[in-house]
């Protein structure tokens, strides 16, 4: 029996990696099949136990997966179910631009709740191109709450080092929308690993899909995951009322709140209401919260 990690997973077919060298590998029967509302049972960052087919070199037969120390997930709503994206993180880079395609703030709030205790590093990429000084404020805001956030750029090396320093041991992944360079920066920070890039379709100013599906890389004693790059991703929050513990910026205020609990939607009395009107949660900040909570409540009614 030998040790590996998953690289990628597509049609029940997994590609575990040890030492550099890769197998195909089937799960034996339905060990892996427990949890009725995953999506997938494997995703990339899987430690799992696999025997390898005596008479096809290359190919496996996946026994178990081991314990997650962590995992990211998010809701698919196509298919219904909870689909984790990468497991076991060491750390979680969200990258986002500052310029094509367009920086998108409530899709990095989003990320940062999806991530709950992974630690998370934001990569604020594109920064050579000229770019709206709102962002610089925005991007303090996250680094108020004690969030790390790299300025970096493909094009002048700025913050490429700074970048490697932090994901220079374990496990990364590399996470953001289509287009805001997740591929490129890869390349930048584990030369020679050619890592797919796509070209930025001009007509829509949005990055065109290249990576179909979340990949692991081995790159000597570290790995990192790039993933597909997501218009979108829903949350896979059970508890709605719970959603409010995961902005940082509202945790101070939560308590003071005339009911108990309180969505901070109508109620009177709201001390997060409050605290938005004298401008100490940024009004971006309720929205993205207002618009989850929707979300998840239509998720339940409407199962
Ligand atoms: N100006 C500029 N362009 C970049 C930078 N990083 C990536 N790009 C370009 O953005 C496009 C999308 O990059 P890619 O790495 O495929 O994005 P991904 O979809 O997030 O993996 C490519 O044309 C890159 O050359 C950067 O820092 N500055
Ligand atoms: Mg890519
Ligand atoms: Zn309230």
């Amino acid at each position: 029996m030998l040790t590996g990690r998953v690289a990628f997973g597509a049609n029940n077919i997994f590609t575990v990696v040890v030492d550099g060298e890769s197998y195909m590998c089937r799960l034996k029967g339905k060990i892996l099949r427990q949890d009725e509302r995953a999506y997938n049972p494997l995703a990339p960052g899987d430690v799992v136990d696999f025997e390898t087919d005596l008479h096809t070199t290359g190919e496996g037969l996946i026994h178990r997966r081991k314990p997650r120390n962590n995992s990211l997930v998010r809701w698919n709503r196509k298919r219904r179910a909870l689909q984790t994206v990468a497991a076991n993180l060491d750390v979680l880079v969200v990258v986002t631009s500052a310029k094509n395609p367009p920086f998108r703030p409530r899709f990095i709030d989003r990320v940062l709740i999806a991530a709950d205790e992974i630690p998370v590093v934001i990569a604020l990429n594109k920064v050579d191109l000229k770019y709206d000084s709102s962002i610089k404020e925005r991007m303090q805001i996250y680094r108020d709450m004690d969030y790390e956030v790299i300025e970096t750029s493909v094009k002048t090396g700025e913050g490429i080092e700074q970048l490697k320093d932090r994901i220079s041991s374990g496990l990364s992944a590399f996470f953001g929308q289509s287009g805001v360079g997740k591929s490129s920066l890869l390349n930048m920070l584990f030369p020679g690993v050619d890592v797919e890039v796509g070209e930025i379709s001009r007509k829509y100013d949005r990055g065109r899909h290249v990576t179909k599906n979340a990949r692991l890389y081995e790159y000597g004693e570290n790995y990192f995951i790039d993933t597909p790059g997501i218009r979108q991703i829903e949350l896979g929050i059970e508890d709605r009322d719970m959603l409010d513990r995961y902005f940082r910026d509202f945790v101070p205020f939560i308590d003071k709140c005339e009911f108990q609990p309180c969505t901070h939607l109508h109620e009177p009395g709201c001390a997060v209401q409050a605290a938005v009107e004298s401008g100490l949660i940024h009004p971006d900040r309720y929205e993205s919260y207002a618009r989850i909570y929707y979300e998840l409540e239509s998720r339940v009614e409407y199962g």
